[in-house]
């Protein structure tokens, strides 16, 4: 039998919109109070099938199904293989049943509007995600002469690799007016590790060691330099946590939260919890190289509100970074996903 939901105000209303889509015989299965998550669509979900011909009454010309999954599979159901199939992409319940019930809602317009064709499950959910996700350009150094920028987030995140990274794709055209700050130098031998990058890459570093120090770099910026400021993590900072985070929300242009997408959702978000103190403007994920599940660090992100800046996929400089778009961070989170069935066969 071929089920449709249909939802309205009343049952009255819902009976109606399944005559007005399966034609004047539709015939009424169950009917419920909606559930929570199909509110916004209506009080009340009328369950129909067609008329026994199996053809709508009323309508002229049947409508040439462009793709099966939608035209064959009933509705409440569909809601459930949506879920489910964002669960199967690291997503947490709460937000898999948002993005779902969005999903879902989309295949009811695209129902009764009769505009577009059907889309599949995962189109939907693409779509749906979509409209969710959001990043920021590309940085450009031009546009940043006479600022700092600043990458915080916890120790062996990738921090220094993305600093230097974004550095080296700017430096592979021309020279670009760039000076490191070594302020993470708490931790021995880091600072060592931009040295030796910036001798590679002749760009200047300077260490700065404490609050006060960073500070007075801050204080007299160059016009004609871009300060890049790769920090110590939270708890590096120690008794000084404090005083870092009110010079860096004070005195950064702009500051990335660089993440390992390798975390346990529970532990990321606590993460992102705290390092929410500095205004970070973006997040950066490393590690995508090795991780099965991107879509339960995306989602921790998104849960959060933070927009996507770059996606790091390993540690060579500069190859493995690229600038995070829509469409790259949901192909991440379909791909990590996949390696992770394969793996499991
Ligand atoms: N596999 C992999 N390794 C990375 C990636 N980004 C950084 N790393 C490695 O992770 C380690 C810690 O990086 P580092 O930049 O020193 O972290 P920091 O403590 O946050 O500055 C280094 O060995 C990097 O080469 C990545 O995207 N994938
Ligand atoms: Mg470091």
């Amino acid at each position: 039998m071929d089920l449709q939901s249909f939802f309205g105000d009343t049952v009255q209303e819902a009976m109606a919109s399944a005559r007005r889509e399966l034609g004047a015989d539709a015939a009424l299965v169950s009917s419920r109070k909606a559930g929570a998550e199909w509110r916004h669509l209506g009080e009340f979900e009328v369950v129909c099938t067609m008329s026994t011909s199996g053809t709508p009454v009323g309508r002229q010309t049947p409508p040439a199904p462009a793709a099966a999954p939608l035209e064959q599979t009933d509705q409440p159901q569909r809601a459930s293989y949506l879920f489910h199939r964002l669960l199967e992409l690291g997503l947490e319940a709460s937000l898999a049943a948002r993005i779902a019930a969005g999903a879902r809602s989309r295949a009811m317009k695209q129902l009764t509007s009769r505009l577009d064709p059907p889309s599949t499950d995962d189109a939907l959910i693409r779509s749906e995600l979509k409209a969710r996700v959001r990043t920021t350009a590309p940085l450009q150094w031009q546009s940043l002469l006479g600022q700092a920028i600043a990458m915080v987030g916890p120790s062996g995140s990738g921090k220094t690799t993305f600093a230097a990274k974004l550095a080296a794709q700017w430096l592979r055209g021309k020279p670009a007016p760039v000076r490191f700050v070594a302020a993470d130098g708490v931790i021995p031998g880091s600072t060592g590790k931009l040295r030796l990058l910036s001798a590679v890459m002749h760009f200047p570093v300077e260490a700065a060691v404490s609050p006060p120090d960073l500070a007075r770099l801050l204080t007299t910026p160059r016009q004609d330099e871009l300060l890049i400021i790769d920090t110590p993590s939270l708890d590096a900072m120690g008794n000084e946590a404090s005083q870092w985070i009110r010079l860096i929300n004070k005195g950064i242009h702009l500051v990335i939260l660089v993440l390992p997408a390798v975390l346990k959702p529970e532990d990321l978000q606590w993460m992102i919890g705290r390092y929410l103190a500095f205004q970070p403007a973006s997040v950066c994920f490393t590690r995508l190289d090795e991780t099965g599940r991107f879509g339960s660090s995306a989602g921790e992100a998104l849960e959060a509100g933070l927009p996507f800046s770059y996606l790091s996929r390993g540690p060579r400089i500069p190859e493995d970074l690229e600038a995070a778009t829509a469409e790259s961070i949901i192909d991440a989170m379909f791909r990590s996903s996949r390696r992770t069935a394969e793996s499991c066969r």
